[in-house]
Parts: C-alpha cells; sequence; structure tokens
C-alpha cells in the first residue's frame, strides 16, 4: 500500500492538462467512482490495525493533494481559455443579418397621417383602455346601442355607472381633444382598436383606424367632400374619383359612406371591385350637435365633419392584399413583399 500511494504522489506530481476535458478526465482517472485515490480508499478497509493510524494520515494527505492538484489544473485552463480567446477564427465573416422593413399598416398609417399633416391636421394618440364615456356616452351612442354589447365590446370592468373597456375607435381620443384643445380644432388620431369579432378574411379583433376630426366657424358638407376628395387622390393617385353615399353613425349627421374608383381597373369593373368599379375606404359626416354639446361646444357657433378609416383596408385595396390575417402571422414571405414599399 505503501508503494503505491508514493506511485499515486508521483503520477500527480507529473499531471498536466491544456484543455478543460483533459482537466476532467485527470480528475474521474484520481478521484472518479472507480479512479486511483478511491480504490485506495477502499482497500483501507483491509489494513491491519496497527498500521491504520500511519495509513490513514497518508491517504488523507493524498486525497487532499489530488484535490488541490486537480482544482488547480481546473484553474489553470479556465485562465488560459480567458487570455487566449476561443480558438474559433474570429476574423471569418459573420452570417448576414437581414435588416427587416416596416410593416404595411405601419408604411400605410404613416402615409394617411402624412398626407393630413399636409393639409394643416395635428396628430393625437390616446389610451387603448378607455372607459364608456368617451368611447359611447359622448358620441352619442344610446343605452341600449348594440355596439355596447359584450359581443362587439372587450369589457375590462363592468357593472359600473362608467366601465372600462378596450376602444372599439379611435373617436375617443378626438372627444379628449375637444374637451381640452382651443377651438378651431383639424386633427387625426391613429390608433389600435379592439372588437369583439370572429377572426376571418375580411374580420379581426385588432385593427387600426386613422380617426379625422375638422372643427370651426362654418364648416360644411363641401368642406368634407373636398379633404376626402384630396386625400383619395394623394392616397390613390391624381385620377382618383371618389362618390359619397347615404349613411348612418350615432355621432354624425348627415353620415355618408365613401368609395373610391376602382384603380385597378379604373371603373370599368374587374374582381377587386366586384365588377362595380368602386371600392369603399371609409365612413364620414358631419359632427352630430349632441357630440359637440357634449364636449362644451356650442353647435349654435361651431360645426364640424368627421372621418374614420381601417388602415388594414386601405392597404389591401392598396396592394391587392386578399385576406387581413396576413397583417397578423408575421410570415416573412408576406412581409418581405412591403420592403421598398415607402412611396405613396
Ligand atoms: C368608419 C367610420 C367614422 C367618425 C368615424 C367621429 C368622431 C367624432 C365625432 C364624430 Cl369625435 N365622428 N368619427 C365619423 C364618421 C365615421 O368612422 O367606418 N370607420 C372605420
Amino acid at each position: 500500500m505503501k508503494e503505491a500511494i508514493d506511485q499515486i504522489f508521483k503520477e500527480l506530481g507529473e499531471l498536466k492538462a491544456t484543455t478543460e476535458k483533459e482537466a476532467e478526465e485527470a480528475r474521474i482517472r484520481f478521484l472518479g467512482k472507480k479512479g486511483e485515490v478511491t480504490a485506495l480508499m477502499e482497500q483501507f478497509r483491509t489494513v491491519a490495525p496497527e498500521l491504520k493510524r500511519e495509513y490513514g494520515q497518508k491517504l488523507n494527505e493524498l486525497k487532499k493533494a489530488a484535490n488541490a492538484k486537480i482544482e488547480e489544473l481546473k484553474s489553470a485552463v479556465e485562465q488560459a481559455a480567458v487570455q487566449y480567446g476561443p480558438k474559433e477564427d474570429l476574423s471569418m465573416p459573420g452570417d448576414s443579418m437581414p435588416l427587416g422593413s416596416r410593416h404595411p399598416v405601419s408604411i400605410v398609417r404613416q402615409q394617411i397621417v402624412d398626407i393630413f399633416r399636409k393639409f394643416g391636421y395635428d396628430v393625437a394618440e390616446g389610451p387603448e383602455i378607455e372607459d364608456d364615456y368617451h368611447v359611447f356616452e359622448a358620441l352619442n351612442f344610446p343605452p341600449n346601442h348594440p355596439a355596447r354589447e359584450m359581443q362587439d365590446t372587450f369589457f375590462v370592468s363592468s357593472g359600473h355607472l362608467n366601465p372600462l373597456l378596450l376602444r372599439t375607435h379611435t373617436s375617443s381620443v378626438q372627444v379628449r381633444t375637444m374637451e381640452k384643445q382651443p377651438l378651431p380644432i383639424r386633427v387625426v388620431c391613429p390608433g389600435r382598436v379592439f372588437r369583439n369579432e370572429a377572426i376571418s378574411a375580411r374580420a379581426h379583433c385588432i385593427f387600426h383606424q386613422v380617426e379625422g376630426l375638422y372643427i370651426d366657424k362654418d364648416v360644411t358638407f363641401a368642406d368634407l367632400k373636398q379633404a376626402i376628395l384630396l386625400f383619395a387622390r394623394e392616397m390613390f393617385g391624381p385620377e382618383t374619383e371618389i362618390r359619397m353615399r347615404p349613411s348612418y353613425f350615432p355621432f354624425t349627421e348627415p353620415s355618408a359612406e365613401v368609395d373610391v374608383s376602382c384603380n385597378i381597373c379604373h371603373g370599368k369593373g374587374c374582381n377587386i371591385c366586384k365588377g362595380t368599379g368602386w371600392l369603399e375606404i371609409m365612413g364620414c359626416g358631419m359632427v352630430d350637435p349632441n357630440v359637440l354639446k357634449a364636449s362644451g361646444i356650442d353647435p349654435a357657433q361651431y360645426s364640424g365633419f368627421a372621418f374614420g378609416m381601417g388602415v388594414e383596408r386601405i392597404a389591401m385595396l392598396k396592394w391587392q392584399v386578399n385576406d387581413l390575417r396576413h397583417y397578423f402571422e408575421n410570415d416573412m414571405r408576406f412581409l418581405q413583399e412591403f420592403a421598398t414599399a415607402t412611396e405613396v
């Protein structure tokens, strides 16, 4: 046993390692379950009682020395790795990262906002979690209007007089603008809106809107029509014509839907415009006197127009996207089609 202990001391003295793997192999060789030191510790049981004290001490020293040596090897290879760095060739060219591009909804939202900024409109944003007052009450929705029902609106809290909910349109931002800004007001409000709808090619529970509001003395329906014609020509090209059809919204009177002439077939009729030559782009109207009153504006002195459009819808018409779900799936093949589509 004495020779075996001396032999291992000698081997430990000569032990070397240049990698982490070699250091670990050395640990297993001496201190692992079947290691040389471990084997001697087991043999110790058979040592004669009068020699136990002497060999016990020696074995303990050996174990300590082995542990210390392995630690020393491990920290030495670690140090070397820090000092000399990894073995990989760091001058090799890296994998190229695609730059990415703006999302089509983001591009069109910016184009719409830029057009109205050119017309002198300010831009306002507001909270996505709103209260009943700013989404419905101030906009002349009667108490039992269907849009106020659970199946159309996502409620955050209910049961109160003025429950919190996810805004179903950005009109709430315009209400807040009317409450705090001096007249006249010319503002566009871009943002995300939420409706409790089944997801399909034509509907989604989250989408983006841009709404606009213009309030001053003597604002007329003719001003509304001209603003929208100019917008449509900036957005869809200088040849674009518009038409208005009577409609209904609680917050405008009179109200209208706006169509633009089909930019694919130029009015001849194709499958994009379903043979009609026209594409619906937005709703609009003269601000209802009740809406002005609710925000402290005197309808006898002031009048205004408002409009609202879906950003996804405008982008669909501009680029012939046939399914709303493409916008939310982040499929690179779809997104890359818009990599260069930044110009109006
Ligand atoms: C649509 C129709 C519309 C408005 C939004 C509005 C806002 C205020 C007062 C009056 Cl503060 N009106 N907004 C008016 C008419 C239509 O949106 O189809 N949007 C996607």
